[in-house]
């Protein structure tokens, strides 16, 4: 038995709750497991090495659930069992505990698994964000629509995190200044040698309580500037679009950006003074998209004004020590303020960027860049600031998170400064951690791996490659059967506990999870189960395999057509499921509130890995990482990184189908959708059911509006932007090609193990490693991770 853990967590329990291990509660146990274990990773970690430090400032971090994967780390799994086995307890009691969900999708998980890689790694990486009260909304469907509901995601504490009030720091706005409070997480890497921190920011009043009002008998004026500074760390945005809240946004931008400046600045001049020609030598700090970037005329002003550094010297220090990551080439996504708005809410920052802007037009002009050329640069133009510009002039490194994504960005959305900078740009295409993902996910297929080649796997994901002659053998393909049976029946019965639904574990699971939105085409998803549904009510498509359609996604709260989309696959799960002809061949499930703890059920049951976005529209894509780590084909177009799972894997293991990045580039302009329509009267059947009767939108117009949207277009897009008419047949066809090949279940289980063995290259620990080495100038600290 673990005594230091144990005499740790009944200490906890007896000071906080005056409790023994035998008679506290779930949650009591939850918060002392973790205060102890988090006070032993502290204690038992390796002194950090001095040296230079990067700090990774991100608007999100969606870390999940933090109580198996830091005991897992710390290797405390089993003795933590073992404790509350002895006491009545089970370490499955946890379950019940929410996700710490501080993010959307993919930008804030990558950002969690940077911070686990770098841990394990010893790399020396620090996280900023925000601590924001509510974290994504709770989803639930009511009648098939998505409802919303606040995320409390403290409900149970936050035993991981210290306060630490001591190093609060001021944040000043136009109107208003506020307190920063940090709360340190505990990052604590496989092996619990490095333990790196998570400082999350919370905003609080200055004066949180104004007596003189009290007094005067005002009671609303006496609580009212705190209710206003509480309100910037009050919610993660779900908005994919920026027109909401658009103020309060900026002050959440710069009320992180400013701290976490503030604090690296403070540790410094703690053993460097005032003298910052060191600065960079010392620190990195890597901009998660546009987020952040408000940081960089921040760190100018504060040399400027405080430590009376001339501009130009404080520029060069911003630009040797930012890098800017971009996510996204989706216009909308693409950050841009209005200067009006802008300027009174930061004016002490609006004139850094005057001031960066006109170092850029004289440098412009250096090179023989005048006019019209000259504006597509501008930081304000049109009276918007461009924040991907600030990033793009004032950093020495911008990079894509694909290689795919890295030339676009080359090519296309940012190839004005590619021209100007061609050195800057890079890419790092991105990974996911193993340990999540792989090991603490699929227990199953983790110990069989272990079983074959030993653990060093689990830190160096490239020893997966081991199993390819072993896993050739018929009988070792039968295991991978096995646990892939395993994992399909733990998930059906999470699915059933969760959502009510029944499913069979005989069936393929073809799984398509992700934020929702129209580039990512669940809408053609939906079509092409609707087509599969009528060809075998026609009898045209024969000797189907019976497939569960699962989907898992959160529309963002004002994105109409996403909700549509949402409501119109309910629709035709009610259908389907409930069809005696097709009953036995044919589930579809969305299921509800899909987060990190939803994933790691679902990616290591699935057959078919659903990656179907427009070619040139996901930047790179991390979902499709997580299945091929556990063993699924992928069913995809070449974007973003599939364009790598397929080269990894092979295509010959994969189903690519569908128009590249160039066949869309060739035929945009041409692209007519309506003919398509018109002339396919199977393509037709499908999209008319939107509108024939066939389901019903309860008479809010969103199905409506979603057929036009593919027919007519709207004020701001052509029809059918994201080409989903013109890749529906290739797609539906590769559907059926993979169902068919299913048949062979062995020669399909040959495909699956392709993809995981040949994984490697998706682990973060390579991602992290390459942004330590090409743009941080950091060596790790261990090169194992234990
Ligand atoms: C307006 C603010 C805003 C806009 C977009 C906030 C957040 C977002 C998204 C949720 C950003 C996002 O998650 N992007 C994804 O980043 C992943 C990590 O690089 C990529 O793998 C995905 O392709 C990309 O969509």
């Amino acid at each position: 038995m673990n005594e230091q853990l144990r005499s740790g967590i009944e200490q906890v329990l007896l000071f906080d709750f005056g409790r023994t291990i035998k008679s506290a509660d779930t949650r009591m146990l939850y918060s002392a497991i973790s205060k102890a274990a988090a006070a032993l990773s502290y204690k038992n970690a390796e002194e950090k090495p001095a040296g230079k430090k990067a700090c990774y400032l991100s608007a999100e971090f969606l870390v999940g659930r933090l109580i198996y994967s830091n005991l897992f780390n710390l290797g405390f799994l089993s003795d933590t069992e073992e404790i509350l086995a002895a006491n009545g307890h089970s370490l499955s009691d946890f379950e019940e505990i929410e996700d710490d969900a501080l993010g959307n999708g993919g930008l804030g998980r990558l950002a969690a698994c940077f911070l686990d890689s770098a841990a394990t790694h010893g790399i020396a990486l620090g996280g900023y964000g925000i601590r924001y009260k509510y974290g994504l909304f709770k989803q639930k469907f009511e009648n098939g629509f998505q409802k919303e509901y606040a995320d409390d995601w403290q409900a149970f504490g936050d035993p991981w995190s210290v306060r630490r009030e001591e190093l609060s720091v001021k944040v000043r706005f136009g109107d208003q200044t506020v307190l920063a409070v940090p709360y340190d997480m505990p990052i604590i890497g496989y092996g619990g040698k490095t333990v790196n921190t998570l400082r999350l920011w919370q905003s609080e009043a200055e004066n949180s309580f104004d007596f003189d009002s009290f007094n005067k008998n005002k009671r609303s004026d006496a609580v009212s500037e705190r209710i206003r500074a509480e309100e910037i760390s009050a919610t993660l945005y779900p908005n994919d679009e920026t027109d909401y809240g658009k103020a309060l946004r900026i002050k959440q931008e710069y009320f992180f950006s400013s701290a976490s400046i503030q604090d690296i600045v403070r540790e410094y001049t703690a053993t460097h003074g005032s003298d910052f020609s060191r600065f960079s030598d010392l620190y990195a700090v890597q901009l998660n998209d546009t987020h952040p970037v408000v940081a960089i005329p921040e760190l100018i002003r504060i040399l400027a004004e405080d430590y009376d550094l001339g501009f130009d010297e404080a520029f060069e220090i911003a630009r040797k020590t930012f890098a800017y990551t971009n996510h996204t080439v989706m216009a909308e996504a693409l950050e841009k303020w209005y200067a009006g708005l802008f300027v009174t809410v930061l004016p002490q920052i609006y004139k850094y960027i005057i001031l960066i802007d006109y170092k850029l037009s004289t440098y412009l002009r250096g090179r023989g860049i005048r006019g019209k050329e000259a504006k597509q640069y501008a930081l304000i133009s049109e009276n918007m600031i461009h924040m991907a510009r600030l990033a793009v002039f004032v950093s020495h490194s911008v990079n894509g998170v694909a290689e795919i994504h890295t030339e676009i960005l080359k090519n296309d959305a940012l190839k004005e400064w590619y021209a100007l900078y061609p050195d800057k740009f890079n890419n790092k295409t991105n990974g996911i951690t193993p340990r999540r993902w792989l090991a603490l996910a699929n227990p199953a297929l983790s110990s069989y791996i272990t079983e074959k080649i030993g653990d060093g796997w689990i830190t160096d994901l490239e020893k997966l490659k081991q199993l390819e002659g072993i896993i050739s053998a018929p009988s070792e393909i039968n295991r991978f059967i096995e646990i892939k049976n395993h994992n399909k029946q733990r998930l059906c019965d999470y699915i059933e506990k969760m959502e009510g639904i029944k499913l069979g574990s005989n069936f393929i699971f073809d799984i398509q999870i992700k934020r929702l939105h129209e580039y990512k085409r669940q809408l053609m998803n939906a079509f092409s189960i609707l087509y599969i549904y009528f060809g075998i009510k026609d009898g045209t498509i024969k000797n189907f395999n019976p497939t569960a359609f699962i989907f898992g996604a959160k529309a963002a709260p004002g994105y109409y057509r996403a909700k549509g989309i949402i409501k119109f696959i309910n629709e035709i799960g009610n259908l389907i499921n409930s069809d005696k002809d097709t009953k036995e061949l044919m589930k579809v499930v969305f299921v509800s509130n899909y987060n990190v703890t939803y994933a790691e059920y679902l990616t290591p049951a699935a057959d078919i890995s659903e990656q179907i976005s427009t070619a040139g529209t996901e930047a790179s894509g991390t979902g499709n990482m997580k299945f091929m780590v556990n063993g699924a084909v992928t069913l995809g177009t070449l974007d973003g990184a599939n364009v790598e799972i397929a080269e990894q894997a092979g295509e010959e293991n994969n189903y690519i189908f569908g128009a590249r990045v160039e066949d869309i580039g060739r035929i945009a302009d041409s692209y007519n959708p309506v003919e398509i329509y018109e002339n396919n009267p199977l393509i037709k059947r499908v999209v008319d059911t939107l509108t024939d009767g066939t389901f019903s939108d309860e008479g809010t117009g969103m199905f409506e509006e979603l057929k036009a949207s593919l027919l007519k277009g709207a004020s701001w897009h052509k029809p059918d932007n994201y080409y989903i008419l013109l890749d529906l047949i290739p797609y539906c066809e590769a559907r059926l090609r993979a169902n068919r090949d299913y048949s062979d279940r062995t020669a399909f289980a040959r495909k699956c193990c392709a993809n995981f063995i040949n994984s490697g290259k998706f682990s973060s620990d390579r991602t992290i490693r390459q942004y330590a080495e090409e743009i941080w100038g950091l060596t790790s600290g261990t090169d194992e991770g234990n």
